[in-house]
């Protein structure tokens, strides 16, 4: 450094909180107009968005496995950790090369509005947030940098030239400092001493910036004068937290603002106006021995609230039901464009089918039961008159993802259905509203399209579906699994008589005996609970397990009404579903 350079001094903390103001600044301000104009496209949400369909199948499996339905939650953490990150290596970095920290920033927003258009179902005004975001962050770095060391040498305010600049006049005068060199605000009075009106002069803003109490920080404490002088390339403690306040100020009111914008959410208003139609087919009563009422297995109805939810999508699809449409087209004779309204009309059926997500592991959770109402594909897709040959619907939800079902398994008669009600409520806006396909037998993946809006009856050789590239199979038939929810898997259990009881499902084929095997001893048979028909899970129990001291494993197994017994072979969830017995210890005392 040279004499006639002040440069700002130490503090690289300093500057790293002032880079993570800009960047919050930024952030809140793309909230906003998110909010206000864009609500699919917050910076963070389509960063993460993008981050989700092009992380390979092997992590998206990994982030299920180990962060289960709370994996965008952490991604979203993920992505903010390191936005922090780089905030504030943008900051340090301004305090040397402003003009370069601030191309970081717009290069942030560039990242966001490359994200944005990429998404599939981006609209034009997507790309605003982040480019709102990106130029705030970069502008307000160099004001913030200014107010906390506002003496320094300005090259904050305008490149720096290559050449060495000319001595201001003034400049060797009086002060004992070096004075700075460039900037026309800077020169006047460069305030070595401790007062507020020359640096005020400086820089209004700042008000009384190396105001008594702006006592000097850090290391360079160590080579100042007895006297208190602020030199110029002092931290200005007072610019810097003021600065701070102001950022962040702005930050959180942007930022909440935004969310409460973009909050009103115009499909959960509009949801509540939706007056159900009765089922023009409802559903057989439950069986009166459909729920064994055991505590800790698994009630045959799932409640809404407690039904597991699998999509790619990082805010919730907000759909307007009044402006909603279905287009069935591809290989048909005639294609089909239906309202909201249309399909309430059209006689609707009521069936208990359970939902099973592919990425299940053996014992794992992602598994449902519901009362689902809707009206029949099968008849839809007969008024649209399918041309031979066909034999996938490629259906995209609002969101632009893909599901590809085969043809013959809507049309064989079993209930497969456009859902507009789960459990007598109309659908909740996490499993689809307003309509989402239900088609039991096949695994989520390849047939619950939540948000549907489209339908494109095709081929399997001609398209393919959002997680057949990513490495899942192209069809996606549940297999046969059960599970023991009861002991719970690592229990300590007292001796004695011991209720061992879980379910098991085969969908559409139906469960026909369960097997529960004791330390690898004979399978013993388990009663089994009623069912509806062949389309739900299956409770299962055996009452009389006499559990003796010590550590006992628990397998189960069950056999599906074709009279095929699950293997036992142990496969991942990856690419068309997990197999295996559910093994659990347990510890009789
Ligand atoms: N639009 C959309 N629909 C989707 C998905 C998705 O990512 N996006 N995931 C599917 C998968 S993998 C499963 S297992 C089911 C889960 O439905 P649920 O969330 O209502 O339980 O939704 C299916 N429908
Ligand atoms: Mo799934």
């Amino acid at each position: 450094m040279t004499d006639n350079e002040v440069r700002p001094r130490g503090q690289a903390w300093a500057a790293a909180v002032i880079g993570l103001v800009a960047g919050a600044a930024g952030l809140g301000v793309a909230e906003l107009v998110a909010g206000a104009l864009a609500p699919k496209a917050s910076p963070v949400t389509v960063v993460a968005g993008v981050a989700v369909d092009s992380s390979p199948a092997p992590l998206k499996e990994w982030a299920i496995r180990t962060f289960g339905t709370n994996d965008k939650t952490v991604l979203v953490g993920g992505i903010l950790v390191v936005l922090v990150l780089i905030a504030a290596g943008l900051g340090v970095l301004g305090r040397r090369r402003p003009g370069l920290a601030r191309l970081g920033f717009a290069a942030f927003g560039a990242v966001g509005v490359a994200a944005a258009v990429s998404r599939p179902d981006s609209a034009l005004l997507d790309v605003l947030p982040s480019i709102a975001g990106g130029a705030v962050a970069a502008w307000a770095l160099v004001p913030l940098l200014r107010r906390a060391w506002p003496a320094a040498e300005p090259e904050w305010s305008s490149p720096r030239p290559a050449e060495p600049r000319p001595e201001p006049p003034a400049a060797d005068g009086g002060v004992s400092a070096p004075s700075p060199a460039g900037g026309p605000s800077r020169v006047a009075g460069t305030g070595t001493e401790l007062g507020a009106g020359a640096v005020a002069g400086a820089d209004p803003a700042a008000g009384p910036a190396l105001a008594a109490g702006t006592v000097p920080a850090g290391g360079g404490g160590a080579e100042r004068p007895a006297v208190m002088r602020a030199r110029p390339g002092d931290l200005d403690r007072r610019g810097l937290l003021t600065g701070a306040v102001t950022g962040v100020v702005v930050a959180g009111a942007a930022g909440l603002a935004g969310r409460a914008l973009g909050g009103r959410s115009v499909a959960e208003a509009a949801r509540t106006t939706v007056a159900l139609p009765p089922a023009a087919r409802p559903a057989r009563a439950l069986p009166g021995g459909a729920d064994l009422r055991i505590r800790g297995l698994a009630p045959f109805v799932t409640p809404n609230r407690d039904f597991y939810r699998v999509d790619t999508a990082i805010v919730v699809p907000q759909v307007d039901p009044r402006a909603w449409t279905l287009k069935i087209h591809g290989m048909v004779g005639r294609p089909i464009e239906i309202t909201y309204a249309d399909l309430l009309r059209r006689p609707l059926v009521e069936a208990d089918v359970t939902l099973t997500c592919v990425s299940n592991e053996v014992g794992g959770s992602y598994i449902g039961n519901a009362r689902w109402l809707g009206a029949r594909l099968a008849d839809l897709l007969r008024e649209a008159n399918i041309q031979p040959g066909a034999d996938m619907l490629l259906s995209t939800s609002d969101d632009g993802w893909t599901c590809g079902t085969p043809v013959d398994v809507t049309l064989d008669g079993r209930d497969a259905l456009l859902a507009v009600a789960m459990n007598g409520e109309v659908l909740p806006v996490s499993h689809g509203f307003p309509v989402r396909q239900v088609i039991p037998g096949l695994y989520g993946y390849v047939s619950a399209t939540k948000w549907v809006t489209d339908i494109k009856v095709t081929r399997f050789d001609r398209d393919e579906a959002y997680w057949t590239p990513r490495g899942w199979a192209p069809r996606g038939p549940i297999k046969t699994q059960s599970r023991i929810d009861l002991p719970r898997d690592r229990a300590t259990v007292p001796a004695g008589r011991t209720t061992v009881a879980g379910v098991a499902w085969a969908q559409h084929r139906g469960v026909d005996a369960v097997e529960v095997s004791v330390d690898a001893g004979p399978w013993r048979p388990a009663r089994l609970a009623d069912v509806p028909g062949p389309d739900t899970w299956r409770q299962w129990v055996l009452d009389d397990w006499q559990a003796t001291p010590g550590r006992h494993t628990i397998q189960v197994r069950a056999t599906d009404a074709a009279g095929r017994t699950q293997p036992q072979a142990e496969a991942p969830p990856a690419p068309d579903g997990a197999t295996g017995w559910h093994t659990i210890t347990v510890q009789v005392s």
